[in-house]
């Protein structure tokens, strides 16, 4: 049995949610996306999700089809449709179906669809023991060129950052922006712990402010840690006790080397351990309710 996907206003089967191929999504990436979890029939952090995809959507010119509201009610009906408890959705607003040209302007209606499904990224083993990450080649996009704080479907600098760790056998490759300074990795933020302060890359060093990354420094306020946000270097890293990656497929999952040089123990730190169980705790209490 297939999933029920929402397109265009109407829920439909699987089978029969289909987009032009003149979409402009499609033929050059125009749009943008959110992915959000669900956890114990609650949404998690949908207003911090959708906040950002309208962003996201103003900053390329789109125009989200439907209101905050109906947009939020829209996927709690898709979640409900498919009965999930624990769910992983996409959400995603193109251009629309245009001719063969790229300008947008000549694309009428955007194409909204919601996907509700389930997901899980790394195996279960590397949450206990933990990932290697290498630095690869391509540097993280300009911000002046195609700005990371947009998440749109354009994510071949992720993409072509995700084959070379691939290539290198590692699980995820750290990526540094044109300065050499740390941005993140090809789908999550990273963090380093030292001496009882957590430090991770400022937003102006190329990375997209990650909905995980704000929950972990409030997370981290509260159980007495200092955030520091400032420009790092792999020597940052290398040197660190702890390392750990953020991230709404991810959640938080323990990095144990980075180009083969062990971080602290090499194995996942217990600052680490404990802000991930924090995490685990708040995904299960709280959220958008969907079957109230
Ligand atoms: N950086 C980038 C470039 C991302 O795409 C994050 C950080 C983490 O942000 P959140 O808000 O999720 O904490 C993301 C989001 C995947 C996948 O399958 C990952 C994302 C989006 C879509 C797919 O790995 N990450």
């Amino acid at each position: 049995m297939g999933l029920l996907i929402y397109l265009n206003g109407k829920l439909v089967p699987e089978k029969e949610a289909k987009v032009s191929i003149f979409d402009h999504g499609l033929l050059y990436g125009d749009g943008v996306f959110e992915g959000i979890r669900g956890y114990n029939g609650r949404i998690w952090k949908l207003d911090e999700h959708l906040s950002r995809l309208y962003n996201s959507a103003k900053a390329i010119m789109l125009e989200v089809p439907l209101n905050f509201y109906d947009l939020k009610n829209a996927i709690v009906q898709t979640v409900r449709a498919n009965k999930l408890k624990d769910s992983y959705i996409r959400v995603v607003v193109t251009r629309g179906a245009g001719d063969l040209g790229l300008d947008p302007s000549k694309c009428r209606v955007p194409t909204l669809f919601i996907i509700a499904g389930t997901i899980q990224l790394y195996p279960e083993v590397l949450y206990e023991k933990g990932l290697d990450v290498v630095t690869v080649g391509t540097k993280r996009n300009l911000t002046e060129s195609v700005s990371p704080s947009i998440k749109s479907l354009n994510y071949l600098n992720n993409i072509l950052a995700k084959i070379e760790a691939n290539n290198a056998g590692a699980a995820e490759g750290l990526m540094l922006n044109h300065l050499g300074y740390v941005s993140e990795c090809t789908g999550e933020n990273i963090f380093t712990v030292r001496n009882n302060s957590l430090y991770t890359p400022p937003v102006y060093a190329g990375v997209l402010e990650g909905v995980t990354r704000n929950i972990v420094k409030e997370i981290a306020a509260g159980i007495g840690l200092k955030v520091v946000e400032k420009n790092m270097t792999r020597h940052d890293i290398f040197t660190a006790d702890e390392c750990f990656l953020t991230g709404t497929a991810a959640e938080i999952v323990p990095v144990v080397s980075l180009d083969k040089r062990i971080i602290g123990t090499g194995k996942p730190g217990e600052t680490t351990k404990r802000i991930r169980k924090e995490f685990s705790f708040l995904t299960r209490e709280e959220g958008v309710p969907v079957y109230e």
